[in-house]
């Protein structure tokens, strides 16, 4: 029997494999992986060093070889702040209004790329499955063919793929889209998003679509929707073992019977976090009786911070905590808790266990593993309810969170009011269901469907022939 194919993951981080419990996201999925099939993890070391001084650094940790690059801050500046956080990130999550595009960020974006190509090309062997992740690296296929390798390249998009209409506003798109054809598969998190790429190389792109073959610019490729999940059962121990379990402890002591709404978010302007401070608000507001005996506990650790964008939505932000505990505060009671710092995953958990209703109304979101980690710390004998944006990936499958549409202050207030006043019978029937639909979901299903996936699809040469 044949040795099953080496396992090469590129991201644009390159996470922990000691502590990828730890870590969480994608380090925890990866690394399962990665073990599995012995491979290699790619990506930027995280430093910035003087131009013409980046060098390539291996490291082997557990079995898995750790292979980075570093960049110069000119590179970072134009490839990860400019093009891919300034451009790409708001444009893939409808704000076509944040979008700053520059064609010198673009060059630089580019040329990132190529070098991650030939600095990775030089460590792939002919019969490795490459596993490239987000929109940093769109065009790494196409860099790498260049560099003659003709391994299967798949790609998977972490954020929404957006509308053709919106994606058009972008000048290089169709550059852009025609990179994407060098992959062999492409993976989405949802079936709106890959029937919106399917549109998008139908209409803007002049390409057919037929079940999960696509094809244009010469080229067939596979497609298909991989919903990503999160380890139900590691979550699950984090919320009731030590120190999980004391936080949720010490929570609950600081809560003396109150009750606690939670909402834990990268500080970005996807995640809907004004205006969740406004429905609070309204909340508030139309439900006097919660005065006193319910917080709004809002983790939000400041992300991509010297992008000018989201520094004017933390001014925001901040503005709008301060004026509903301004309005609503009283000497011994502060509405919102608002924390810009990151926590431990253990603390989260237990913090997640201790409140009643986990807060989640991104505008978009590709996925959104909070809402699943919140589900998961919850205890099955009397579990928390989640408010869920119906623009969040994961509305897609856990149908029986309360759904709201986060631009409608007036619905989201409601759905608060209804979390906090729903019976326990009514909660438990709903969280069974969705630990069902979690478990089906786990992140090894995940992994395991996107590289068999991959390793079923046509090769290079053969798919490239037939249309010649
Ligand atoms: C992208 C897509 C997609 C947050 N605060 C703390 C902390 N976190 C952790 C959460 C969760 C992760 O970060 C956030 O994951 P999300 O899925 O919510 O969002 P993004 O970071 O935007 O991730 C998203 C995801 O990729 C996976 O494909 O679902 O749609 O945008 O795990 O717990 N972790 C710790 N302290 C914090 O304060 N330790």
């Amino acid at each position: 029997m044949s040795r099953s194919p080496r396992l090469v993951a590129v991201s644009n981080r390159v996470g922990p494999v000691k502590g990828a419990a730890a870590a969480g996201g994608l380090a925890v999925a990866l690394v399962g992986a990665l073990r599995e099939r012995g491979g290699i993890w790619f990506g930027w070391s995280g430093r910035t060093v003087g131009a013409g001084k980046a060098r390539l650094h291996t490291e082997k940790a557990d079995g898995i070889t750790l292979a980075t690059i570093d960049l110069s801050q000119h590179d970072y500046d134009g490839y990860y702040n400019g093009f891919s956080n300034n451009c790409l990130w708001p444009l893939l999550h409808f704000r076509i209004d944040l979008i700053k595009f520059e064609r010198a960020q673009l060059e630089t974006y580019w040329s990132v790329n190529r070098r991650f190509a030939q600095s990775l090309a030089k460590l792939l062997r002919p019969d490795d499955l490459v596993w490239v992740h987000d929109f940093h690296l769109l065009p790494l296929a196409e860099e790498l063919r260049r560099q003659r390798m003709r391994q299967r390249i798949g790609f998977f998009l972490h954020t929404p793929f957006p509308p053709t209409e919106i994606l058009s506003t972008l000048p290089v798109h169709e550059s852009l889209t025609r990179a994407l054809f060098a992959y062999d598969l492409i993976g989405f998190q949802t079936e709106d998003d890959l029937a919106r790429f399917r549109d998008h190389v139908v209409r803007a792109c002049g390409g057919r679509a037929r079940g999960e073959k696509v094809s244009a610019f010469g080229r067939e490729i596979r497609v298909g929707a991989f919903p990503i999940g999160i380890d139900v059962d590691q979550f699950k121990r984090y919320a009731f073992t030590a120190p999980g379990n004391k936080e949720y402890a010490r929570m609950r002591k600081v809560l003396r019977g109150r009750d606690q709404f939670i909402g834990v978010d990268r500080l970005d302007y996807s995640k809907g976090l004004l205006r969740r401070m406004d429905a609070f608000g309204r909340y508030l507001e139309s439900h006097p009786r919660a005065h006193g005996k319910v917080i709004l506990l809002q983790v939000a650790p400041v992300s991509r911070g010297s992008i000018e964008s989201y520094r004017n939505f933390r001014q925001e932000l901040d503005r709008e905590a301060a004026r509903v505990n301004g309005r609503f505060a009283r000497f011994d009671w502060t509405p919102v808790h608002y924390l810009n710092r990151a926590l431990p995953r253990r603390t989260l958990a237990g913090l997640y266990r201790a409140s009643r209703v986990g807060i989640v109304t991104p505008m978009r979101d590709g996925m959104n593993l909070v809402a699943m980690e919140y589900l998961a710390a919850q205890d099955a004998a009397n579990p928390g309810v989640l408010v869920l944006s119906r623009f969040a990936g994961a509305a897609q499958y856990l149908r029986e969170a309360l759904l709201v549409n986060p631009y409608d202050g007036e619905e989201t207030a409601e759905a608060m009011h209804l979390a906090r006043e729903m019976t326990l019978q009514e909660r438990r029937r709903r969280h069974e269901a969705l630990m069902r639909r979690l478990e089906a979901h786990n992140v090894d299903r995940w992994r395991r469907d996107f590289v068999n996936a991959l390793a079923d699809a046509p090769a290079w040469l053969k798919a490239t022939r037939k249309k010649s």
